[in-house]
C-alpha cells in the first residue's frame, strides 16, 4: 500500500511538473484526449496506476519512463552520433527517447541508403580509402567528432575515423551522407582520432600501433629504429567541405602505441594531447618465449603523454627544409619537432585510455586504466614547465616534463577509469571499465582539494566511453549522458551467442545520478559518441533543386527534368536519362545491344520530402536510394542478353509496384 501511495504522488508530482515546463509546445491538434494532464483538471488516465502496477513499475521506473517517452509526433532533444565500431558505420539516435532514427553508412557499404551499390558518387567516395589499390570496405569507427565554431559544435560536419586502416571521413549534416574519405599514406592504423580544435582547421589523427612509416617491411628487432608512430593533421577546407590532404602534414612521434587525443580549447586553443600506453616498446612474441603484449606493455608504472604544439607545427610545415615529404605527406621528424618547441612529453600513469579537456581548457583529466586514479594536469602549470626548461630525455630526444610540476592532483575513483565527460556545472564523469560504473566528482579548479568523488553509479556492464550532451565543448549542457556499455549480458531478451552493447542513458541534471532508460544496439559496437542539441542540426528536407549531386552538393549536369528523358546511343555507348514519380519511371522500356556500355542517370523529380524512390535492377549488384531531387548515376556493361525487369525498391505510393520497366538485351 505504501509503495502505490508512493507511486500515485510521484505520479501527480511528475504531471505537474510535466504541463509546468510544456508551457513552450504548440497546442494540440487532435482530440481531447489528447491535451497536456494536469492534476487539476485531472487529465491523469485513471487506468495510470492501474498499468504501473500490473507491469510491477516501481516509482523510479515510472520517473525514468516520464524522462524518456517521446509521444508520437513530438521530438527528441538531442542527436546522439554514435560510432559503430566494426559495422563501419555511424549510428544516429534521438535523445532522450533513445530511438534510432539512422544509420550512416561511411566505410562499408550499405544497401538501403545505395551507398557502395553501383551508384557512382558512393563507389568513388569509398574508393578514396582505398589502400595500395586493395578496395577496403570494412571500417572500424571509435570516435565520431562534430566541427566546432569557437568551441561549440556547429551542427555542419561529423568526422570519424577507421581504425583499422588509417582513414578519415567526412558525413555532411545536411544530408546525413559520407562524403569523403582519406587514407593517411604513412599510416596502418590509427586511434587518437577524430578529434577537432575549437575552430575545425584541422582533424586530428594519432597513430596507435608502431609501424615503419609507410608501413614498409622491418623486422621487429629493429622496432625502436625503425617503427614509428605519427600525429597527422588534416586540413579541413570548410568551403569545400573535403579535408585537403595537400595542406595537411604530419609529425613523427615515437612508437609508444598512442591511444587518446584531444584538442586544447580557449586558454590551450593551439595544443594537443595524446596518451601511449606501450613507452617500454614492447615487441611481443609470445610464441616464442616472450612475454605476451598484454604484459609487456604494462610493466612500467608510468607512459607518456604527448603534448603538441599544433598551431606552431603548421608554421613549421610551411617552411622550406623543414619536413620531408614521404608518400606525397609532408612530415615533421621528431629532431625538426624538438628544435621547434612543437612536441613535449609528460609522465602519465599507468597505460591510461582517456585524456580530456576540461570545458574551459584549463585542465586535463588522464584516466590509467591500470590505476584506480584519474590524474588531473594543468596547462598553465604545462606551459609553466615548458618555459622552466627543467626536463629530461626520453630515447627519442624529445623532452620529458617533471611529473610533480605539471600535475595538478590524483583524484581515486576505482577500478578501470577510461574517459572522462564534464556537465559544465563543475562536475566531471569518469567511465570505469572495471567496476562497471559511472563516477561523478567535482572539478576544483586550482585547488587541489577540490577534486572530490562524489557519487558512483552502476551500469550494465563494462562501461567504455561516456557521452555528455554537449560534452566536448566549451559549455556542456549537463542534463543526460550515455554509458557506452560494452556487455549486456542480462538486459535484453537473447538474439543468440553475439549480444548487442547497451548504450544506457543516464539522467545527471539531478543531484543524484540515474539510469533512464537501456537501448540495446545491435548493429555496432559504439566506441564513442558525441550529443549536439537538436536544433543545431539544419538538415535538408529535400535536395534545394530537382537534379540534384549530393556528393558535390550542387547541381548536376545529368539532371533530368519531366519531359527530357531519353536514351542516347553512340556506338556502343549507350546513355540513359530517366525520372521518377510516384508511380512511374520513364522510360519504362529500355533496349540494349549485347554488351553495350551503359550509363544510367535517374533523376527523382519528386519535391516532397520523404518522397524518395530507390532503384534495383535484376542480376545487377546495385541498389539505389534516390532522395527528392537527387540525380543518380550507375554504370555497366550489358554482357548477358536477355529481358530484365527494373523498379523501384521502397514502397513510395499505392502504385509502387506499377513503378517498373523492363531492359531488353538483344543478342
Ligand atoms: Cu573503444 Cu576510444 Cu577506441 Cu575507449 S576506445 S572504450
Ligand atoms: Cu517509387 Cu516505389
Amino acid at each position: 500500500m505504501r509503495r502505490l501511495i508512493a507511486i500515485m504522488f510521484l505520479v501527480a508530482a511528475l504531471a505537474m511538473l510535466l504541463t509546468a515546463c510544456n508551457d513552450d509546445e504548440p497546442e494540440p491538434t487532435a482530440t481531447a484526449t489528447t491535451a497536456p494532464v494536469s492534476v487539476e483538471g485531472g487529465g491523469l488516465p485513471a487506468d495510470a496506476l492501474e498499468v504501473a502496477n500490473a507491469r510491477g513499475l516501481t516509482p523510479q521506473d515510472i520517473r525514468a519512463a516520464l524522462k524518456t517517452y517521446v509521444p508520437s509526433g513530438k521530438m527528441d532533444e538531442y542527436y546522439l552520433f554514435t560510432s559503430g565500431g566494426q559495422s563501419g558505420s555511424v549510428i544516429v539516435i534521438g535523445v532522450p527517447s533513445m530511438r534510432i532514427l539512422k544509420n550512416i553508412a561511411v566505410f562499408t557499404p550499405e544497401s538501403w541508403q545505395g551507398y557502395g551499390y553501383g551508384e557512382v558518387g558512393s563507389e568513388a567516395v569509398l574508393d578514396g580509402g582505398n589502400v595500395d589499390g586493395t578496395k577496403i570496405r570494412m571500417g572500424d569507427t571509435h570516435h565520431p567528432a562534430l566541427s566546432e565554431t569557437n568551441g561549440d559544435y556547429d551542427g555542419q560536419w561529423l568526422f570519424i575515423n577507421d581504425k583499422a586502416s588509417a582513414r578519415v571521413a567526412v558525413v555532411d549534416l545536411r544530408d546525413f551522407e559520407t562524403k569523403q574519405i582519406v587514407k593517411d599514406p604513412n599510416l596502418i592504423s590509427n586511434h587518437g582520432s577524430a578529434f577537432v580544435p575549437p575552430n575545425t582547421e584541422y582533424v586530428i589523427q594519432s597513430s596507435q600501433y608502431g609501424t615503419p612509416l609507410g608501413w614498409e617491411y622491418a623486422p621487429i628487432s629493429e622496432y625502436k629504429e625503425k617503427y614509428r608512430g605519427l600525429i597527422t593533421m588534416y586540413k579541413f577546407d570548410r568551403e569545400k567541405g573535403r579535408i585537403d590532404l595537400e595542406n595537411s602534414f604530419s609529425i613523427e612521434i615515437p612508437p609508444y602505441w598512442q591511444d587518446l587525443c584531444d584538442a586544447g580549447k580557449l586558454v590551450s586553443d593551439g595544443w594537443a594531447f595524446c596518451n601511449s600506453f606501450n613507452t617500454e616498446l614492447a615487441t611481443g612474441g609470445v610464441e616464442s618465449g616472450n612475454p605476451p603484449f598484454e604484459a609487456g606493455v604494462s610493466q612500467r608504472d608510468m607512459d607518456y603523454m604527448h603534448i603538441f604544439n599544433w598551431k606552431k607545427a603548421a608554421e613549421v610545415a610551411e617552411q622550406a627544409g623543414k619536413t620531408e615529404v614521404m608518400n606525397g605527406m609532408r612530415v615533421i621528424r621528431i629532431p625538426t619537432a624538438v628544435e621547434e618547441g612543437i612536441l613535449f612529453l609528460a609522465p602519465e600513469p599507468k597505460s591510461p585510455h582517456g585524456v580530456d579537456v576540461t570545458p574551459d581548457g584549463k585542465y586535463l583529466t588522464v584516466a590509467g586504466k591500470l590505476d584506480p586514479h584519474v590524474t588531473i594536469y594543468s596547462f598553465d602549470k604545462i606551459m609553466k614547465a615548458i618555459e622552466g626548461g627543467n626536463w629530461t630525455k626520453d630515447e627519442f630526444g624529445i623532452p620529458v616534463l617533471d611529473f610533480d610540476e605539471v600535475m595538478l592532483t590524483q583524484v581515486e575513483l576505482g577500478l578501470g577509469p577510461l574517459h572522462t565527460q564534464y556537465d559544465g556545472q563543475g562536475n566531471a564523469y569518469t567511465s570505469l571499465f572495471l567496476d562497471s560504473a559511472i563516477a561523478k566528482w567535482s572539478l576544483g579548479g586550482e585547488d587541489p582539494a577540490g577534486y572530490k568523488l562524489l557519487e558512483k553509479l552502476p551500469v550494465q556492464y563494462n562501461v567504455g566511453h561516456i557521452a555528455a550532451a554537449e560534452g566536448d565543448t566549451v559549455s556542456p549542457d549537463g542534463q543526460y549522458l550515455v554509458a557506452l556499455n560494452k556487455w549486456s549480458v542480462d538486459r535484453f531478451l537473447s538474439v543468440g551467442p553475439l549480444k548487442p552493447q547497451n548504450e544506457q542513458l543516464l539522467d545527471i541534471g539531478s543531484d543524484t545520478m540515474s539510469v533512464i532508460y537501456d537501448m540495446p544496439m545491435g548493429i555496432g559496437e559504439p566506441h564513442y559518441a558525441q550529443m549536439i542539441k537538436a536544433d543545431k542540426i539544419k538538415a535538408w528536407e529535400v535536395y534545394p533543386e530537382t537534379g540534384w549531386d549530393p556528393i558535390a552538393q550542387a547541381p548536376s549536369e545529368f539532371a533530368t527534368l519531366a519531359g527530357e528523358e531519353r536514351i542516347e546511343r553512340d556506338g556502343n555507348n549507350v546513355t540513359i536519362f530517366m525520372t521518377s514519380i510516384r508511380s512511374h519511371l520513364t522510360p519504362e522500356h529500355v533496349t540494349l545491344n549485347q554488351g553495350d556500355n551503359v550509363t544510367w542517370h535517374i533523376t527523382n523529380i519528386e519535391t516532397a520530402p520523404d518522397a524518395t524512390h530507390g532503384f534495383d535492377l535484376g542480376g545487377q549488384n546495385l541498389s539505389l536510394s534516390i532522395e527528392p531531387g537527387e540525380t543518380a548515376t550507375f554504370q555497366f556493361v550489358a554482357e548477358h542478353d536477355g529481358t530484365y525487369a527494373y523498379y523501384c525498391t521502397e514502397f513510395c505510393s499505392a502504385l509502387h509496384l506499377e513503378m517498373m520497366g523492363y531492359m531488353f538485351v538483344e543478342p
